[in-house]
């Protein structure tokens, strides 16, 4: 097995940096650009970001492909980094708290790498497939509860249709089950949140591979399990994603199935 630790220190490194940079640019984000809708927001910030973490693993790992949110990649590498130089640009742009770097190495699409900062909060979360999950340098475990009915959970929501009306439809479905769901808009902190056990379980339809890449192994490494919403194992190539401590697993499958019916 190759050493992922010495991609996780190096990911867990580049998003420390970024996120300093990011977090003196609360506030004045620059030019702020839309992309597919008036709320698919990027700023100056994520391009810049996002050049700077390019540059330094093409650096420091020539042989891998690099693809990111903003600029773009060939995703058809066996070894690819998947950088989301602010996720939750929304709350970046409001100067809400609640916006990460992450930045995720996947081998044939199964994350083996990665890390995620959150600069308002200072906390870092890093992983490396076989090796665990650290919060701060501290090892971290997803919540034992089994019992969704008193969990947390939280969810993401398009900002238009396709995908906003039946994600939207889903929340009343599962508030049935578990009357507790959050939306903080920042996937990769969803996902670093069911990893260190704040919430019992996630779940998005509309995902890129940089949203989740890095999250993803968080989860895994701290003991959750990261799947589609049939039940198969998370990749790059799945879009939406359900994520939980594994002990609500089949439940939360279960309620969002019906849902979607
Ligand atoms: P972003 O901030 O990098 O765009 C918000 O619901 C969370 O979902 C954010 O992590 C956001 O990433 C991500 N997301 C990905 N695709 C989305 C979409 N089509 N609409 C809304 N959020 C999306
Ligand atoms: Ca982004």
């Amino acid at each position: 097995m190759e050493d992922w630790r010495v991609a996780e220190d190096v990911a867990a490194r580049l998003v420390t940096e970024a996120g300093r940079h990011v977090r003196g640019r609360v506030g004045r984000p620059g030019q702020i650009g839309h992309k597919s809708t008036p709320n698919d927001l990027v700023t100056e910030v994520d391009r810049e970001v996002e050049v700077l973490l390019t540059e330094e693993l093409q650096r420091r790992f020539p042989e891998h492909a690099v693809v990111g949110e903003e600029f773009g990649g060939d995703p058809k590498h066996g070894l690819v980094w998947y950088i989301d130089p602010i996720d939750g640009t929304t709350n970046f742009v409001h100067g809400l708290r609640g916006f990460t770097i992450s930045v995720g190495l996947t081998q044939a699409g199964v994350p083996v790498a990665g890390a995620v900062y959150d600069p308002l909060g200072d906390e870092l979360y890093s992983a490396a497939q076989g090796a665990g999950v650290r919060r701060n340098g501290v090892a971290a475990r997803v919540s034992g509860s089994s019992d969704l009915s008193t969990g947390l959970l939280a969810t993401g929501v398009p900002s238009l249709d396709p995908g906003r009306t039946e994600a939207l439809n889903l929340i009343p479905e599962v508030a049935q089950v578990c009357p507790n769901i959050r939306n903080l808009g920042s996937a990769a902190l969803h996902l670093a949140y069911v990893a260190c056990g704040i919430l019992t379980g996630y779940w998005q339809e509309t995902l890129r591979p940089w949203d989740a890449a890095a999250g993803v192994l968080l989860v895994r490494e701290a003991g959750g399990m990261v799947t589609d919403f049939d039940g198969t194992p998370w990749t790059a190539a799945v879009g939406g994603l359900v994520a939980s401590n594994g002990h609500v697993h089949s439940e939360l499958l279960h309620t969002l199935r019906g849902g979607r019916h």
